[in-house]
């Protein structure tokens, strides 16, 4: 960027104001994207492609589909898309899986919770995988708990089953008060979050000690993350305790992404939640906002299909883009928060891709979210089976996150 185009930026995103903020309750905050608009990155709207979003309802041979029966059909194509292009094929359930129950202690939080330490065998053939799934259910609740799911990407503290250290990642306390359950499992337990090691995991158990060339096709990190969420959902259907119809799946940043995918992968889980899952994620790819797809497939050649990064600078020839995802989960619930300091996930990309997966959830008459509906800085909002809310403040998963994913849940399903 020239010397004119730096002096001639702030006026730039001074003219957007006006416009965008009449358009919708959010913008990006114009001295930090100054801040940030020096290098490669778009951080500004005004410098978005045009672009041309694939039609979630159009099908392969070009009908359109108008009834929730034809959707099945129309979702298996764009499931295989996104495995093809975007994250791979993974395996279902192995030959053998088995529960062993670790610890159950029935006096946890002084009395206000059971936890249960959870080991997930599998098997196959001579191989042996094992992964700990930890559970806290509230006591004294009659019947069985919704739970949720979080897929732990940060260092095993943030998930302390003693208590001793507390983080707002994954509060317990505040959501067992609140009469929901809470899990979490190690996404480095199922693979290691690093491009050299991430096949030393659960992809060994499937396919022996890693060896040569990947298909194109090829599972990878996010996916493997997202088959623990399935083998906990296994265990969840066993507990008598666990209200297995309704599981939330979520997670943060790398995460979120590994969450959609799971929910796209496993309609068990009812609810998904995607935490500032950016690029990979709920953002959409076309709009080249913040992280992009040669970036993230150079950084994290281990989260996708080989096949992904053959979309570098190429965005619009992906045969599917990210509300696509979103639109897997329909006629399910689906829950998307942002951070206003986070545009490098594209908060507005996070929120337009929910927008346009509307018209799929519409099919069992959910509300249609239009572009222009993106609310103010926490302002949560629920438009039927679809929720989203924006947060000040930097890249994180926080209480505050956590209570309004909980707020939604009570709204479906109280
Ligand atoms: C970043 C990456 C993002 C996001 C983030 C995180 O470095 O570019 O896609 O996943 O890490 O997981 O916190």
């Amino acid at each position: 960027m020239n010397v004119g185009t730096l002096l001639i930026l702030p006026l730039l995103l001074l003219a957007m104001v006006t416009p965008l903020s009449a358009q919708s309750g959010w913008r990006a905050d114009a001295a930090l994207v100054d801040s940030l608009s020096g290098g490669e990155f778009i951080y500004d709207e005004e410098a978005v492609p045009e672009y041309t979003l694939p039609d979630p309802l159009r099908k392969s041979d070009g009908s359109r589909i108008t009834e929730p029966e034809e959707w099945e059909a129309r979702r298996e194509e764009i499931l295989e898309l996104f495995r093809e292009n975007v994250y791979g094929r993974r395996p279902g359930r192995p030959d053998s899986l088995w529960f062993e129950t670790l610890e159950v202690d029935r006096q946890a939080l002084d009395g206000a919770a059971t936890l249960r330490r959870i080991a997930v065998h599998s098997r196959v053939e001579d191989r042996h995988h094992s992964f700990e799934l930890l559970l806290f259910l509230p006591n004294g609740v009659l019947g069985r708990t919704p739970v949720f799911l979080l897929l732990n990407n940060r260092p095993r503290t943030n998930t302390d089953p003693t208590r001793q250290e507390r983080s707002g990642f994954w509060p317990v306390e505040e959501v067992i008060d609140r009469g929901f359950g809470i899990a979490a499992i190690q996404n480095n337990e199922l693979a290691p979050d690093d491009s050299l090691t991430y096949r030393n995991g659960v992809m060994q158990l499937f396919e022996g000690v890693a060896a040569g060339e990947r298909e194109t096709d090829a599972w990878a990190a996010l996916a493997a993350w997202g088959w623990g969420a399935s083998r906990a959902m296994d265990y969840f259907e066993t507990d008598p305790d666990v209200d297995a119809t309704r599981v939330a799946v979520l997670g943060h940043s790398r995460g979120g992404k590994a969450a959609l995918w799971a929910g796209a992968e496993d309609p068990r889980f009812s609810l998904v939640i995607s935490n500032e899952s950016g690029e990979g994620g709920a953002a959409l790819a076309r709009r080249r906002f913040g992280e992009t797809v040669k970036r993230i497939t150079t950084s994290f050649p281990h989260w996708f299909a080989p096949r992904f990064a053959e979309y570098a600078d190429r965005e619009s020839n992906l045969p599917v883009d990210q509300h696509m995802l979103i639109a897997l989960m329909a006629p399910r619930a689906v829950y998307v928060a942002s951070a206003d300091e986070d545009l490098w996930a594209d908060p507005r990309g996070e929120f337009l891709s929910l927008a346009h997966a509307s018209p799929v959830f519409a099919l069992w008459g959910n509300a249609i979210v239009r572009e222009d509906q993106m609310p103010g800085l926490e302002q949560p909002v629920h438009f039927g089976r679809l929720g989203y809310h924006i947060r000040r403040g930097a890249h994180n998963l926080t209480p505050y996150d956590w209570m309004r994913f909980l707020d939604f849940a009570e709204y479906l399903w109280r």
